[in-house]
């Protein structure tokens, strides 16, 4: 049985400017999965509000749209056998505290706001979040 998809994962600003992309995406790499597109850019106002429209009532909301907008992040798509359960494991728990060893929050991360990196939580975010950051399609 193979499952092979498709998922949404974005640099923060945090995680750029401390100089860290290349160190993930040579962990994305490592556990197999492929790029199918990287855009970097300063998310523009409506994209980020679109992009965290389902925090839009939640109290840390302002300050995320402002985090995400400060500055340049590296968007891309990244496929392969359930690559959205296998970047959120890489990735860890959204609080840094609670993110397991090794996984790049627990590594890199230490505040719960900025937490170096965003990855797709389901299906249906993977195909919204891909369609609003790579509406011209993705490679092979
Ligand atoms: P996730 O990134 O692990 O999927 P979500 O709950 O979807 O976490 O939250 C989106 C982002 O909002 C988080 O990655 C983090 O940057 C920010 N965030 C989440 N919860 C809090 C909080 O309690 N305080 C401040 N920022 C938060
Ligand atoms: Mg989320």
């Amino acid at each position: 049985m193979s499952n092979a998809q498709t998922t949404f994962i974005m640099i923060k600003p945090d995680g750029v400017e401390r100089g860290l992309t290349d160190e993930i995406i040579g962990r994305f790499n490592r556990i197999g999965l492929r790029m199918r597109g990287r855009r970097d850019l300063t998310p523009p106002m409506k994209l980020a509000e679109t992009h965290y429209a389902i925090h839009k009532e939640r109290p840390f909301y302002p300050d995320l749209i402002e985090f995400i907008t400060s500055g340049p992040v590296v968007a891309m798509a990244w496929h392969g056998e359930d690559a959205i359960a296998a970047s959120r494991k890489l990735i860890g728990a959204t609080n840094w505290e609670d993110a397991a060893p090794g996984t790049i929050r627990a590594d890199f991360a230490r505040s719960i706001d900025k937490n170096i990196i965003h990855g797709s939580d389901g299906e249906e975010t993977a195909a919204f979040e891909l369609g609003l950051w790579f509406p011209d399609g993705l490679e092979d």
